[in-house]
């Protein structure tokens, strides 16, 4: 394993491509479906060509970096950046509860469970500001549900996920855990506030981004997955109110419900109350 001061899109990525090549995926689509999505896509793309009159260069210089992307690991990071939004929102429109979100690339199931009130897994020298998040998991007519779970995961104050770290050394747990809410469905979660996060860009994304004059900034994000049983899993993100680049996300993942106002409580810690509402499956 390298030591690195910075994990490369490279390390981060291959990382990512592995988790997910752990599982298999298939889905039930028909061949008229298909048929019909593909024909739309390739119909589409042939609009842009003509549209813009896409040069042999510009068609060898997607096909590099179609190849480049792959060889790097980059899949993951680059669809989830740049595509899963769409997938998301479209999905998410049917349904009234907790607006969803995307997952990204740095999701890991089994955190540990820390039951209805801990303190995220961390180092003794956490960098970061403390932030307790508090809140209640309900259903759609208001009550709440106990044994609901809250998965949380986040960076670090210097923007890096455990086991996406390229070799830094940050422990395997490190702000990953999962709740179990009480009686009354609450959850009291104690963590440190994360940093403004900068997708891994010394690769082919990075000159995807570069190659239109774009940033590669996410703002300040708390990832979750909140479900119960008979209820629909909701994978969703929070942000922070004022936060650097909440309006100017790179990933288009901010949504105006999802954005938190924590404010110093009695003890002068930044608190915030963000309740989850489930729908039925
Ligand atoms: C992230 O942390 C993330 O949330 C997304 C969407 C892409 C890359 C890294
Ligand atoms: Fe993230």
């Amino acid at each position: 394993m390298t030591t690195t001061a910075v994990p490369t899109a490279a390390g981060s990525g291959s990382a990512a491509t592995d988790k997910f090549k752990g599982n298999r995926f298939s889905s039930e689509t028909s061949t008229e479906r298909a048929a019909a999505i593909y024909k739309d896509v390739l119909t589409k793309l042939s609009e842009v060509i003509y549209e813009h009159e896409v040069t042999y260069d510009e068609y060898r210089v997607l096909k590099q970096w179609l190849i480049e992307v792959g060889e790097g690991g980059e899949w993951p990071l680059w669809l989830d950046v740049f595509l899963e939004h769409f997938i998301e929102d479209s999905n998410g429109r049917i349904f009234t509860g907790t607006k969803g979100s995307i997952e990204g690339p740095y999701y890991v199931p089994n955190a540990p469970d820390l039951g209805a009130k801990g303190v995220m897994p961390m180092r003794e020298d956490e960098k970061g500001t403390m932030f307790v998040f508090t809140g209640q998991v309900r259903d759609l007519e208001g009550a709440g549900i106990e044994g609901a779970t809250v998965e949380l995961w986040h960076a670090d104050a210097d923007g890096f996920y455990s086991q996406f770290d390229d070799g830094m050394g940050i422990p395997e747990w490190n702000l990953r855990a999962t709740f179990t809410t009480d009686a009354d469905g609450g959850f009291h979660i104690t963590t440190v506030q994360p940093a403004p996060y900068q997708i891994p860009h010394d690769g082919p994304t990075g000159e995807f981004i570069s190659s239109y004059g774009g940033h590669p900034w996410r703002p300040a994000h708390l990832h979750l997955k909140v479900t119960a049983p008979g209820k629909r899993l909701i994978t969703t993100q929070l942000y922070f109110q004022g936060g650097e680049w909440v309006e100017d996300d790179v990933a288009g993942a901010v949504k105006p419900e999802l954005i938190l106002a924590p404010r110093p409580n009695a003890d002068g810690i930044d608190e915030v109350v963000y309740d989850f509402v489930l729908d039925p499956v």
